[in-house]
């Protein structure tokens, strides 16, 4: 039987394919437990300096297997959004290096939430979001009311939460729900160049550029401005902004290390 999600490191990239297509990269208990620990594999393997995240066939991804939870053997919703999907939110952003979702179709549910909560999003003209949740009779769920409204504020996020729509990538886009839409042909190449773009970049840096933005969510301006000081501090202190500066006035390509 095929993996049910794929993982290679190439390039200082660390890839990430959903890979149940035949029901659109939806969820079962072994995919989450599966993607939680080729996430911290990816978290502790210092080769892996980017994680890029994408579906296989014409989905991102479905949300939950939702034969799983009609399974007597299956676990609990109870068990599915504690042990499945909260440990899969809570790496993705707090792992420290930069996360991008390739959206190459359809992401629903826990599909569409996994999809937001990294870093940046870039979906195919073809794709589109659905936070389906409100359909089955489930709250959305992976994080999605907490980033949603902040990506697009609480009016678009309630409406597209309480009616379920489809809405296309580009409007996504519009609305400030994702980064970027590229052509469907394009999407592995754009993201491929962007992973690697980024893991050659001051890594430890943009790590804690993520933590900064974290704590912004729920920081006062004070607080925020007094996490700046003690992250530049830290960024100051690195091997990359020494190499940085060097590299800069010596008028020369730099060689970051990520540390
Ligand atoms: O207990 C809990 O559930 C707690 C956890 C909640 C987290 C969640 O994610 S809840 C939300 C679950 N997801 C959904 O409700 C989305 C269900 N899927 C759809 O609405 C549609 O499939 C799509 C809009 C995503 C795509 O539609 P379409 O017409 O392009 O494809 P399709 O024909 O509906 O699906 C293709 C196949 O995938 C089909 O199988 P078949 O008929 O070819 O054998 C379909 O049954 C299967 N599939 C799609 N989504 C799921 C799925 N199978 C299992 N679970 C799915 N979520």
């Amino acid at each position: 039987m095929e993996a049910s999600i794929l993982s290679e490191i190439n390039n200082n990239v660390g890839y990430i394919k959903l890979n149940r297509p035949n029901v659109l990269n939806s969820f079962n208990k072994e995919m989450a437990l599966k993607f939680q620990a080729i996430l911290d594999d990816f978290e502790s393997n210092s080769t892996v300096r980017s994680i890029l995240i994408t579906g296989n066939g014409r989905a991102f991804s479905a949300g939950q297997d939702l034969a799983e939870v009609t399974d007597p053997k299956g676990p609990e919703l109870t068990s599915i959004v504690k042990d499945h999907y909260n440990p899969i939110i809570m790496r993705i952003r707090t792992i420290e290096k930069p996360i991008l979702a390739a959206v190459n179709g359809v992401a629903a549910g826990a599909g569409a939430n996994i999809a937001l909560a990294c870093d940046i999003v870039v979906a195919t003209e073809s794709s589109s979001f659905i936070q389906a949740f409100s359909k089955i009779g489930l709250i959305p769920d992976s994080g999605g009311t907490y980033t949603l409204p902040r990506l697009i504020g609480l009016q678009k996020a309630t409406a597209l939460m309480f009616l379920g729509d489809k809405i296309p990538a580009s409007q996504a886009e519009q609305m400030g729900m994702i980064y970027k839409v590229v052509g469907d042909e394009q999407l592995l190449e754009v993201c491929k160049n962007m992973a690697e773009t980024l893991a050659k970049m001051p890594t430890y840096g943009i790590g804690l550029t993520k933590r900064a933005l974290n704590l912004s969510l729920s920081n006062t301006l004070k607080e925020q401005l007094e996490v700046e000081e003690d992250l530049q501090t830290k960024a100051g202190q690195s091997h990359d902004y020494n190499e940085g500066v060097s590299a800069f006035l010596e008028k020369r390509k730099a060689n970051f290390l990520g540390k």
